[in-house]
């Protein structure tokens, strides 16, 4: 076991938060503030909410002498994306009550509200549960939203990965009943024994824990980005179980070079429903009991794992758990992206993938896409899966009703718009950034679309608008729409600000490397323009922009 550490200031709040409960209760009755108690900020990202201020309006704010104009970012708990239509209908009216209406689509295959006053969370909570939707647990320390490759057209295992990506969300789920006491009004009912939580104790995980699952040869939910990343393994159409990757994570922090990205490391496959369960499970003690408690900076899985070695964990895991690794099996993964417009199932119904520019759901003259959703969900006809790539897929649906669904699509202008978006934009992913983040440095989602208007322009200049290449921003080195994995990544440094990566692949097997610093948007065009004159004059007949760049550029 680890020697004791000198515990970080969250992981006392975690111990003394009594099943996470601290006192939410009495900080959301304070009518004084729209914010909550400090220690309070840190228990409800438990809960899936995080405490945010509009940053437009801080200096405003300050000048009137007035507090932040707090607000509330709600995230849902949606495994592999899965939503069903009364639940998008329930979404829907919750986002216009309570908050600023945009449904955002996350890089994780779920949803967040933004803008809810505190006096709106307990509603927007119970319209949720009404529908069986929550949002324990999407945030802190924990595990979160279990992804799964979204297609269901993609593969004929679908269901059955899906399945299993349900399993891991509830085994690794908390016992406490504090959010229901909180935000259900359940009765008050905190019993230390009766809410024993063996794999989470009273610290939780020393930072916060992601699993994925690849359906090879699709790679939509960047597996290897994620603390745990299976890959589903199939032969002849029969799932025979995964391969096991440990240790990825993006983040970094501009200036200190102990941190960085790294990608997952594969270390074996496993067998058998209650294996998988068992290994994933017991990676989480593992990263409980040896995990950084004193400098969250260094908390996650990735750090733990290179402090103790790859070999070690998992001899660790396998005396943990009792269970001996296989022998990792060849898999191959072709795709990140998801294909727009209509496929069909080996189940013989229909998906239709909708582009939806940076995950952001709403209605404007050209494309009316928040209400066309709407129109589908109250019809009942369609269910709802969400992308890693921040998209929708219109899914489920029988061959009776894809004539109606493709009229209420067209008539609000959304499969027009599909037909004029670059091959480019298509791949293209930014985070929120301004104005909630509070750790934004740059602008991401309100700047991308314009910048990458002008990318476009480039690649046409270069007669290079039929390459498909993924590129990503972020408004700071948190890597949140996976800049780091991206063929070409942008990532904030300074307001106006980005450092330019390249280099990823398109697969999502190497990360980029950074290639200038601090360019403001004349610099970051010109210099792109550059090295796509480069790419069309020296790479070889089908070499991806990401493959070129990477040996063209860094000698690699
Ligand atoms: Fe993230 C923190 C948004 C996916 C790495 N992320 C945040 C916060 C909550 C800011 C904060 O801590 O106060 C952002 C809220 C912005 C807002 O106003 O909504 C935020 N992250 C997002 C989303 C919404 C970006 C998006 O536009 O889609 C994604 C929500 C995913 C979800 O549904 O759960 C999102 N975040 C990611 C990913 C991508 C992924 O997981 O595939 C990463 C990189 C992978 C990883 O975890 O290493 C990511 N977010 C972070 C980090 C850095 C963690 C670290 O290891 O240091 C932070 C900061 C932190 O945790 O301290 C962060
Ligand atoms: Fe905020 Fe940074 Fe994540 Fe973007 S990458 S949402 S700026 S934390």
């Amino acid at each position: 076991m680890s020697e004791t550490p000198k515990l970080s200031n969250i992981e006392k709040i975690k111990m003394a938060g009594r099943g996470l409960r601290g006192t939410l209760a009495e900080s959301l009755l304070d009518s004084h503030t729209g914010a909550i108690r400090e220690d309070d900020q840190a228990l409800i990202k438990f809960h899936g909410m995080y405490q945010q201020d509009d940053r437009d309006r801080r200096e405003e704010r300050a000048g009137k002498k007035l507090e932040r104009l707090y607000s509330f970012m709600v995230r849902l708990r949606l495994t592999g994306g899965f939503l069903l239509p009364q639940q998008w209908v329930a979404i829907h009216h919750a986002a216009g009550a309570y908050s600023t209406g945009v449904i955002k689509i996350t890089s994780r295959q779920t949803i967040q509200l933004h803008g809810i006053i505190k006096a709106h969370l307990k509603p927007t909570l119970q319209t949720f549960h009404h529908t069986d939707l929550t949002t324990i647990a999407t945030c802190g320390d924990i595990n979160r939203n279990v992804l799964c490759s979204a297609h269901p057209a993609y593969s004929p295992v679908h269901e059955e990965v899906f399945a299993m990506a349900e399993k891991i969300c509830a085994k690794l789920l908390p016992k406490t009943k504090g959010y229901a006491e909180i935000w259900l009004d359940d009765e008050k009912i905190y019993e230390p024994d009766s809410e024993k939580d063996e794999l989470y104790e009273d610290r939780y995980l020393p930072r916060k824990f992601k699993i994925a699952i690849a359906i090879p040869p699709h790679n939509d939910v960047d597996v290897f980005a994620n603390d745990i990343g299976l890959i589903a393994i199939i032969r002849n159409n029969q799932l025979i179980g995964f391969n096991i990757a440990i240790g990825g994570g993006l983040a970094s922090t501009h200036g200190n070079p102990d941190t960085y990205p790294r990608l997952a490391t594969v270390i074996g496959f496993v067998q058998g429903e209650e294996n998988i369960l068992n290994v994933v499970y017991t990676v989480a003690t593992i990263q409980r009991d040896y995990g950084n408690r004193a400098d969250r900076k260094f908390a996650r899985l990735k750090y733990t794992i290179d402090k103790y070695g790859v070999d070690w964990f998992k001899q660790e895991i396998e005396n943990r758990s009792g269970y001996k690794f296989k022998k990792a099996k060849p898999f191959q993964l072709t795709e990140r992206a998801d294909s727009l417009g209509w496929y069909q199932s080996h189940h013989k119904k229909w998906h239709y993938t909708v582009f939806i520019e940076n995950g952001r759901i709403t209605d404007t003259e050209m494309v009316q896409l928040k209400t066309a959703l709407l129109k589908i969900a109250e019809a009942g006809i369609a269910n709802f899966r969400f992308t890693c790539n921040q998209n929708v897929i219109v899914s489920d649906v029988e061959p009776r009703h894809k004539a109606g669904i493709t009229a209420i699509l067209t008539q609000h202008g959304v499969i027009n718009e599909h037909e004029s978006v670059s091959f480019v934009r298509q791949r293209s992913m930014a985070c929120v950034a301004f104005p909630t983040c509070p750790l934004a440095l740059a602008e991401a989602q309100r700047y991308f679309p314009a910048l990458m208007a002008k990318i476009e322009l480039l690649l046409e200049k270069n007669g290079l608008e039929n390459e498909k290449m993924i590129i990503r921003m972020t408004g700071c080195p948190n890597g949140c729409a996976r800049s780091y994995a991206a063929e070409i990544g942008l990532i904030g440094t300074a307001y106006g600000k980005y450092n330019l990566y390249l280099g990823g692949d398109y697969e999502g097997f190497r990360l980029n490397k950074l290639y200038r610093e601090n360019l403001e948007e004349a610099a970051i065009l010109k210099t792109l323009d550059d090295c796509f004159q480069q790419f069309k004059k020296h790479h070889q007949s089908n070499e991806r922009f990401g493959d070129f760049a990477n040996h063209y550029f860094f000698n690699a």
